[in-house]
């Protein structure tokens, strides 16, 4: 049974994954709508493993006897300068998703609440991963620059990345 503290730190993270998800899949819409399919797949993809980031987390509740809870979700950012800018975003995102994992974290080791803190391991590993992803992209663009061109190969990589998401 898990204490009603760590209940709604999970909570608010379910938020969070339910934020990362809406933001990932309205960003694939500015790419559809300004020609980077490969982008919008990509992102489309990346809204669905969000999804699944978010219902790990909702089983974890229920099951250790805690009720999930769901609230309001805050609209997500829809309009973006560039691709970059845009990428930019998602890794400034994913990194304050971590610091909001490693502080789920801290509260679980702190109060002894171990199999809370074993759980949460996943989503350690995962934002490493996240990040590492989202800055490699951020990268790519940086280093080819944004004329029509580059972008067109930036877009055609993200469609085959899109298809190992
Ligand atoms: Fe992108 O890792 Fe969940 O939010």
């Amino acid at each position: 049974m898990l204490a009603a503290a760590m209940i709604e730190k999970l909570n608010e993270q379910i938020n969070m994954e339910f934020f990362s998800s809406n933001l990932y899949l309205q960003m694939s819409a500015w790419c559809e709508d300004k020609g980077f399919e490969g982008a919008a797949k990509f992102m489309r993809a990346h809204a669905a493993e969000e999804m699944e980031h978010m219902h790990r987390l909702f089983t974890y509740v229920s099951e250790t006897g805690g009720m999930p809870l769901l609230g309001a979700i805050e609209a997500p950012q829809a309009e973006f300068p560039s691709l970059l800018a845009l990428f930019e975003h998602t890794l400034e995102h994913e990194q304050m998703i971590t610091a909001a994992i490693n502080q789920l974290a801290h509260t679980a080791f702190t109060s002894q609440d171990y199999s809370t803190f074993n759980f949460l391991q996943w989503y350690v590993a995962e934002q490493h991963e996240e990040e590492k992803l989202f800055k490699s992209i951020v990268d790519k663009i940086r280093l080819v620059g944004e004329d029509g061109k580059a972008l067109f190969f930036i877009d055609k990589d993200l469609e085959v990345m899109a298809s190992k998401e």
